[in-house]
């Protein structure tokens, strides 16, 4: 065995070389790979010992693609494209040994060999697009030639990695092996005594003539793959570039290839997308979180309430295969969240989303009682009850007495002070937030929140369950709201004050749906229930004059048919009302405030910077440790767009300067002393300093 450079290495055995590379964690392309790759096959290329190649990876996974840390600095050479050119060109055969999850550059320069064999349980595909790029080392030229241009471009625009199973039926791999390595110099070997020819997938022209001849049924697959994504620049470019995979010759391709990624890699998009990807992976890390600190492991889970969200959480727990029990105040409910969970598991069935039978093992993992005694032996409780203080609290006593020792006791409360909830129990320290986001089994984002009283363990248990149940776990402060209420609540105000001074919902919502948003705040409330947010400010002796009225006048939003909108027949396409306008007026008058034309501008910048400003007085005050978390809790918990970056890397990019400008503008308009520039952003307005260079600001405050 010859050590080529610190990550890669080269044995010849039998005839075969096998050339293996090790960059934990997961084998990402980066330069010193890149050349430890060229140097060996080289030297395999010239060994007249080697009939045959294998390439493969130690550790976790085969190259789950190029080193994103990488970009956007100067290319280092030699490139992964002329990484890629040398394998193709070996006149011997190369065998790629696929495990785990061949991503992007990896699956690309699997597509550069000759052969592949895959592991039953291998993922592989190109997600580039998920980074706001576009494969850029001859994937998509490659990988229509092996599935056809309208399969290709649906996978490389949706950038879902397939499984080893389809990727064998569409003939991205030549073979299922029980162990990559054994697997594929088996293979090679087969190819040597059976002289297979040597195809270059390059040269294969089968699957993209008929293309070439009658492009329609490809353009038909790239509308639908490009559905719901205007002014999103990766998957166009995707899109472009499969195109040219049949309509030029193939270094054309590879050259428009190229030159599509330089312009991406760049862009604020791609950053923005490059910017969440990191950002969702530090997001789970407690900064003051001793080292060696265990989360206790979550082998039983118990969800109290089987409503709205309880049901859905209790679904994340079936899913993730952990058994949980559902505990309701009478027969009747507990019979209504159960039929609601299995309705919605069934939903997905007819989509072909699940399988019968996995539908049938989750819900196996269910069970509903009225018995609190089945708390006993629960390692983790979630409590999803109604949202009063008063009620949760008498929960948390209960659980006190029969939970044992070490359960993490955790509230799925939006808004209300999980101290006091702690302070409701003996042992505060095993209590934490454990906020999802509806649809609970559907919603990525998980605030883990923090009391002043949680223990080290409690938190790392609740980032670890958070991680099990397949959520990006954000550990924040304790506060009214937490992070993204906190912030949305600001956008509120200003939805409520616009209707009043002129704005019309469909305009508002309009403008935030341009900024990429799959709902504006206005239907977004109709389909919450505009009854949450009334039981909320009743609660806390606030009002919201058109918005009261409007839950005053039975308007609850899509569940009574209006809202904000009208909603006829049960449909879910929200219709502009005259009446709310009317009834906006009328309010505006009683307050004797003047309506006017209000403009574009003027909504965006009253729908965000507020929002901004609310997100720089909540890492002042600790709530949040990073910018990113921020970003991170929008973009996964109420659909900022990835390829806006969140909050603060929007800010960043807006600067604060303008921002704190506008809302000097606003709060002097508005006489609402809460838009004016937080201490924060008016001196990164002042420095010109940007969110992104903040870092950790400080433990998360308690
Ligand atoms: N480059 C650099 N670092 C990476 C990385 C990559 N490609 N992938 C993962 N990491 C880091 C990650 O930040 C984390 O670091 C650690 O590895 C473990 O990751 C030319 C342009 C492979 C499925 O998009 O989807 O090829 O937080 O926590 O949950 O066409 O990582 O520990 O410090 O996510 O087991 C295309 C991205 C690149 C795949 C593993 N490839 N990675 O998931 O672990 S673009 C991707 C993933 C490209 C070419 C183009 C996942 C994973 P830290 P993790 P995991
Ligand atoms: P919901 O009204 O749909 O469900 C609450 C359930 O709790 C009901 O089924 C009720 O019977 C049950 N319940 C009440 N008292 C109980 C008791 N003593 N023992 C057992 N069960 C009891 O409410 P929801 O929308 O699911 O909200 C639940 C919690 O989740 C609230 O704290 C809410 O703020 C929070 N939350 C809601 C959303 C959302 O979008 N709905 C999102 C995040 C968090």
């Amino acid at each position: 065995m010859v050590q080529i450079n610190g990550c890669i290495e080269l044995s010849v055995a039998d005839g075969v070389a096998l050339i293996l590379a090790d960059n934990p964690p997961v084998n990402a392309l980066g330069h010193a790979v890149r050349e430890g790759l060229v140097a060996a096959v080289r030297q395999a290329v010239a060994d007249p010992a080697v009939q045959a190649i294998v390439l493969g990876c130690k550790g976790r996974t085969f190259f789950a693609g190029a080193d994103i840390t990488e970009f956007g600095k100067p290319l280092k050479q030699p490139g992964l494209q002329e990484v890629i050119a040398e394998f193709e060109a070996s006149p011997k055969p190369v065998v790629a040994a696929i495990f785990g999850t061949a991503l992007g550059g990896g699956l690309e320069i699997a597509l550069g060999c000759h052969f592949r064999v895959a592991r039953a349980d291998a993922r592989m595909g190109l997600p580039e697009v998920k980074l706001g790029l576009l494969p850029g080392a001859g994937g998509t030229q490659r990988l229509p030639r092996l599935v056809g241009p309208q399969k290709a471009v649906a996978m490389i625009v949706a950038g879902v990695p397939v499984a080893a199973k389809v990727a064998l039926a569409d003939g991205i791999i030549d073979e299922i092996v029980a162990e990559p390595i054994a697997g594929a110099v088996a293979f090679a070997k087969r190819v040597l005594v059976e002289a297979v020819p040597l195809v270059k997938v390059r040269d294969r022209e089968e699957k993209i003539v008929s293309a070439r001849d009658n492009p329609a049924e490809f353009e038909a697959a790239a509308k639908a793959a490009l559905k719901k994504l205007a002014g999103v620049e990766a998957p166009a470019a995707c899109v472009e570039s499969v195109r040219n995979s049949f309509m030029l010759p193939f270094e054309a391709g590879l050259a428009a290839e190229r030159d599509l990624f330089m312009k991406l890699v760049v862009g604020d998009q791609s950053r923005a997308q490059r910017h969440i990807f990191f950002s969702e992976r530090e997001a789970a890390k407690v900064p003051d979180m001793p080292a060696g600190v265990k989360p206790a492991a979550i082998k039983k889970a118990v969800v109290i309430g089987g409503g709205t969200m309880g049901g859905g959480i209790a679904m994340c727990f079936a899913n993730a295969g952990v058994p949980v029990s559902i505990v309701e105040t009478t027969e009747e409910f507990l019979a209504k969240g159960l039929a609601r969970i299995k309705q919605t598991y069934a939903v997905s069935v007819e989509r072909g989303a699940l399988k019968q039978e996995a539908m049938d093992k989750r819900l196996d993992l269910i069970a509903g009682t009225l018995d609190w005694n089945v708390i006993a032996d629960t390692d983790i409780v979630i409590e999803a009850v109604f949202e009063e203080i008063g009620l949760k609290k008498e929960i948390f006593g209960k659980l006190d007495k029969i939970a044992k020792p070490g359960t993490l006791l955790a509230s799925n409360t939006s808004t209300l002070d999980v101290d006091a909830i702690a302070e409701s129990t003996s042992r505060p320290g095993d209590v934490v937030g454990m906020h999802f986001f509806s649809p609970a089994n559907v919603m990525k984002l998980l605030e883990i929140v923090r009391s002043a009283h949680s223990s080290m363990e409690a938190i790392a248990t609740a980032v670890a369950a958070g991680k099990l149940l397949g959520k990006i776990p954000v550990v924040v402060g304790n506060c009214d709201g937490f992070v993204g209420n906190r912030m949305l609540a600001r956008r509120s105000t200003e939805c409520e004050r616009l209707l009043l001074e002129g704005a019309k919902p469909e305009d508002v919502d309009a403008v935030v749906l341009k900024f990429g948003f799959p709902m504006g705040p206005y239907a977004m409330g109709d389909l919450a229930g505009l009854d949450v947010g009334w039981r909320i400010r009743k609660g806390r002796g606030v009002t919201a004059p058109v918005s009261d009225a409007l839950c005053e006048a039975g308007r609850f939003g899509q569940k009574t048919g209006k809202g904000y909108y009208i909603y006829e027949n049960g449909a879910r396409v929200p219709m502009p009302d005259p009446e709310v306008l009317a009834l906006a007026t009328q309010k505006a008058e009683e307050l004797g405030i003047k309506r006017r034309n209000i403009s574009e501008q003027e909504i965006f910048e009253r729908m965000f910077y507020p929002m901004i400003n609310e997100a720089a007085r909540i890492l002042e005050e600790g709530i949040a440790v990073r910018a990113s978390d921020v970003d991170v809790v929008w973009a996964y918990g109420y659909g900022w767009p990835v390829w806006q970056g969140g909050p603060c890397f929007y800010a960043d990019l807006v600067g604060a300067k303008v921002i704190c400008a506008a809302l000097d503008h606003y709060a002097a308009l508005t006489g609402d002393a809460g838009l004016q520039p937080s201490a924060l952003l008016r001196n990164l307005a002042e420095t010109g300093g940007k969110f992104g260079d903040i870092g950790v600001v400080a433990k998360v405050a308690a």
